[in-house]
């Protein structure tokens, strides 16, 4: 992912800190930086924004500044998703963060341990810098990405759908300042020729009219590319038409299950072999203005039984060889949704560590209708069939030579697509070839297979030594035990004190 997909939020903080009169640095580690050289020293207060996936580096990297003597702070999707485990490693946790949350924490800059303080905006904030603001963070970031530069930008917050295992799905829609939006991108014609925005919105186009007004009320059609991420009921075709007249290049489109979800992809009670053929004429319409689409796929989820969904999702390639198919292992990210709620409550959160939660690596949920060797199979054959010769070519036919045909190819045979074959087909001989290994996907036994421990030093290099003791385990079930402190009774928020978790739950958790 690197510098082309860092968020938002730590260049926002960079800002705010900035105009308060801090000395900021910003540091979008990639990974290969020196941090010594990067980081000046010593520092009072360290913000650390991370994904799941780079909790236990997040978590390392605060042991090492707080022993020498800085105070940290983190935000971002792991904080959001896992506070209770993130306030053991670092002095503040934060959920939303707007300035006054900032401030308070600058303001008070003191340790606290063992027990981070958890501060909670009451909701998203109202503002947050544009690119202008942020450009000096935006271009000292970008010069690591020295062939596609793509400029981070937002229009909106939250989401009005109500999907359950979104994060977003009770987070109030709210869309931030047009004329910021539109400055912005007038600001960007001055520093590129033809500039790149990735808009970071949680699904672009909800206003879809007052968006696109405001996109061509500030500049000329078609002279930047943009990239975003939105849900098939908002792209019909006249929308379609309007964002390719105004230089829309690549869509990224959730279609997620075909026995699930109808309502994010307009599909209505199509289920099956019905929502396959009106989605993937969808996604041919797109294709047939859009140069660049990807289609995600949530994989394990509840409602899928036997062989049928895989086997619909192949047609599917078929039916839209254009598109790129980005597959998913359900992942149950804490208190990310309300869905994980239901999860917690059936006792079938396994904990993995935080390092495999990333949608691929491990699906961190004990799967319902498969035996594991039988969904792996499923999945490994799916991917094949997806990376196969016949259908990147195939690909290659529908996309043309163009930059969208040369990704794809890319794509499938780097690490994303082959070497998921390699990583999945590894697992799957270990389920059948180890038992401790198996027992551990089963819930028969807690003990962490050998496998990850390993793998996580091992990806975190000379940091490995500073993974704080107990790092590499969490509790699964911290989200329902945490509605349950909180009187929310059986954890589905509706404070009735009635306990109904089924017996399973009962064996595996301690409340
Ligand atoms: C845009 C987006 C992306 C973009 C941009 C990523 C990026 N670097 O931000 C792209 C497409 C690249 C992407 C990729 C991935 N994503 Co993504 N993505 C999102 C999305 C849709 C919106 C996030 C966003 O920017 N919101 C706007 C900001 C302003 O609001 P916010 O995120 O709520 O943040 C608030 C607070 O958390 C806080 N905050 C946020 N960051 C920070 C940092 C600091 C220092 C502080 C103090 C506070 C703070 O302040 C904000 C205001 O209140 C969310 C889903 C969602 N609907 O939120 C998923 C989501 C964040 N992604 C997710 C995942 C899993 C991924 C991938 C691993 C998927 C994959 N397999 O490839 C990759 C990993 C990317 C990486 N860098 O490692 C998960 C993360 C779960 C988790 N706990 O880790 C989410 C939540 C979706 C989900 N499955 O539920 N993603
Ligand atoms: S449409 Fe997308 S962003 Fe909105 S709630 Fe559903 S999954 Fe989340």
């Amino acid at each position: 992912m690197n510098a082309n997909f860092a968020s938002i939020m730590p260049q926002t903080i960079a800002c705010w800190c900035e105009q308060d009169g801090h000395n900021v640095t910003l540091v979008c580690y990639t990974g290969f930086e020196d941090l010594r050289q990067e980081l000046p020293a010593p520092l009072d207060i360290v913000f650390i924004g991370a994904f799941t996936q780079s909790a236990q580096l997040a978590y390392a990297l605060s042991r090492v500044y707080q022993s020498e003597g800085a105070v940290t702070v983190l935000g971002g999707p792991h904080a959001r998703c896992y506070p209770e485990d993130a306030q053991s490693y670092f002095d503040y946790v934060v959920g939303f963060t707007d300035r006054a949350v900032v401030r308070e924490i600058v303001a008070d800059c003191a340790p606290h341990r063992p027990q981070g303080t958890h501060i909670v905006a009451a909701q998203q904030p109202a503002t947050l810098p544009g690119v202008r603001e942020r450009w000096k963070f935006i271009e000292a970031t970008l010069k690591k990405a020295p062939y596609l530069k793509i400029v981070p930008m937002i229009g909106s917050l939250g989401c009005p759908y109500t999907c359950s295992f979104c994060v977003d799905s009770t987070v109030p829609y709210q869309q931030l300042e047009l004329e910021v939006m539109k400055e912005d991108l007038r600001f960007l014609l001055t520093k590129f020729k033809r500039p790149r925005v990735g808009w970071h919105d949680p699904n672009f186009g909800v206003r879809f009219d007052d968006t696109m007004d405001a996109i061509e009320a500030a500049v000329p059609p078609n002279s930047i590319d943009f990239i975003a991420e939105s849900s098939l009921s908002l792209l019909s075709e006249p929308h379609i038409h309007r964002m390719k007249k105004n230089g829309f290049k690549a869509l990224l489109p959730g279609i997620e299950s075909w026995f699930d979800l109808g309502a994010k992809s307009k599909t209505g009670s199509n289920v099956g072999m019905a929502k396959v053929k009106v989605v993937a004429e969808h996604i041919n319409m797109i294709l047939a203005h859009i140069p660049y689409v990807q289609t995600n796929f949530v994989m394990g989820l509840d409602n899928d039984i036997g062989p049928e969904p895989f086997e619909l999702t192949k047609t599917f390639l078929d039916m839209a060889p254009g598109a790129f198919p980005a597959f998913s292992l359900l992942t149950s990210f804490g208190q990310a949704a309300p869905l994980n709620l239901q999860y917690q409550r059936e006792g079938r959160v396994i904990p993995f560590p935080f390092h495999f939660l990333n949608n691929n690596h491990a699906m961190n949920v004990k799967i319902k209708n498969y035996a594991w060797t039988e969904f792996y199979d499923h999945v490994i054959d799916l991917t094949r069939y997806a990376c196969s010769k016949r259908m990147m070519g195939r690909r290659l036919r529908a996309n043309g030579a163009s930059i969208p045909g040369v990704l794809n190819l890319v794509r499938a045979m780097s690490t994303e697509g082959r070497g998921r074959i390699k990583f999945y087909s590894g697992i799957r001989n270990k389920l059948e070839m180890e038992a401790p290994f198996r027992a551990y996907f089963e819930q028969e036994s807690t003990d962490l297979p050998a496998f990850y421990s390993d793998r996580v030093h091992s990806d975190l290099g000379p940091f490995s030594k500073w993974l704080p003791e107990n790092a590499m385990h969490h509790d699964p079930y911290a989200y329902l035990k945490s509605e349950i402190a909180r009187g929310n009774g059986n954890g589905n928020g509706n404070g009735d004190g009635h306990i109904a978790e089924p017996a399973a739950v009962t064996n595996s958790i301690e409340v």
